[in-house]
Formats: structure tokens, C-alpha cells, sequence
């Protein structure tokens, strides 16, 4: 156990809009979010892992980057990192959702429960390791470089080492392999 909290959020199916309850960026404040992910945490493309250290870690953690195939999590440059973090660490877990289309939205979830997850995740994966973020709308519209996108952050700290989940809880999206590894140590 992380942290603790209820299931929350809204489970909506729309596209972002102002006022859909996170951050709103554009396409250039996208493109500054990804730098940030790439430029914090050792990246080991042949391991597929991201390895943070420090008691403050920021991960930037994006939803179908275009370019990457759908029901895929990114982060510097690697789909579906296992990302590495120290025991203690405060964590704020980032998600940027930058996908278009019906039933598009994704989140994250920490879960211990390991894969493989069936087309209703959400009701397979345990009681939540942190409080999970809502789902996040997908992007406003389909040209990227004028499309909007939600972006939502929470905090935890890792306070228990072990081998967790990252996964997303929309429907058949962690069946499709919407998922990482999450490793405390
Ligand atoms: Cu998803």
C-alpha cells in the first residue's frame, strides 16, 4: 500500500474542453511536458525502463503519444517503461493524454495485481494503490499541432517497495496492453 483513497473520477466519454476538470494544454505546451519526461529519470531503451532517483520525482507520463501505437503509455521515447523509483520518494505521477477518438479517454491506476487484464480492468485490479486520476478526455481535435489536450498530476509517496502496476482502467484498454511496470525499491 502507497497511499490509500477511494476510487475516484468521472468516467466521461468526451473530448477535452475547458472545464473538464484538469489542466488544458496546447500542442506546444505537449511538446514541453514530453521534454520534460525525457530529460528526468535514466532512460534504458534496452531494459525498456526509466529509473528516477531523488526524494522528489516528476513523472511525465503520456497517453497514445501520435506516432505510438493506441493503447500505449510513453515516456522517454519507450512504450510502456517500467518505471523505477526509490522507497521514500514523493511522487507526482503526470498524465497527458494525447489521443482522438470515441472511448479514447485513459487514465492510470497502480495496482499490485499483475497482468494479464480482462476487457473490465477496473473491476480485476484490487483496491487502488494511490487514489487513481479520472479519466482523461482524449484531444480536441484530430490535427494535432491545433488540438487541445488534458493533462492531469497526483501526488504519492512510495512508501512501500515492491512490485506494482501501472495500468489503465478503461474498458479492454489494459487487455489491449495499456500497462507498465511500476517498481519500488
Ligand atoms: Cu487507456
Amino acid at each position: 500500500m502507497m497511499g490509500g483513497g477511494m476510487m475516484g473520477g468521472a468516467m466521461g466519454n468526451y473530448p477535452v474542453s475547458p472545464g473538464w476538470g484538469g489542466k488544458v494544454l496546447s500542442y506546444a505546451e505537449a511538446q514541453d511536458y514530453i521534454q520534460y519526461g525525457a530529460t528526468h529519470g535514466a532512460a534504458d531503451a534496452k531494459a525498456n525502463s526509466v529509473t528516477f532517483s531523488g526524494g522528489n520525482i516528476i513523472i511525465n507520463l503520456v497517453a497514445v503519444r501520435p506516432g505510438y501505437n493506441d493503447q500505449t503509455y510513453e515516456l522517454h521515447g519507450l512504450t510502456d517503461p517500467t518505471i523505477i523509483v526509490p522507497r521514500g520518494a514523493t511522487v507526482q505521477l503526470n498524465l497527458l493524454n494525447m489521443d482522438y477518438g470515441n472511448n479514447m479517454g485513459h487514465s492510470v491506476v497502480i495496482s499490485q495485481v499483475p497482468p494479464p487484464y480482462p476487457y473490465m480492468a477496473m473491476m480485476y485490479l484490487g483496491q487502488p494503490q494511490v487514489p487513481p486520476l479520472p479519466v482523461l478526455p482524449w484531444r480536441s481535435g484530430e490535427d494535432v499541432k491545433t488540438a487541445q489536450y488534458a493533462a492531469l498530476g497526483e501526488n504519492f509517496v512510495a512508501s512501500t517497495p515492491g512490485a506494482y502496476w501501472y495500468v489503465c482502467p478503461v474498458p479492454q484498454h489494459a487487455e489491449e496492453g495499456m500497462y507498465g511496470k511500476f517498481i519500488v525499491k
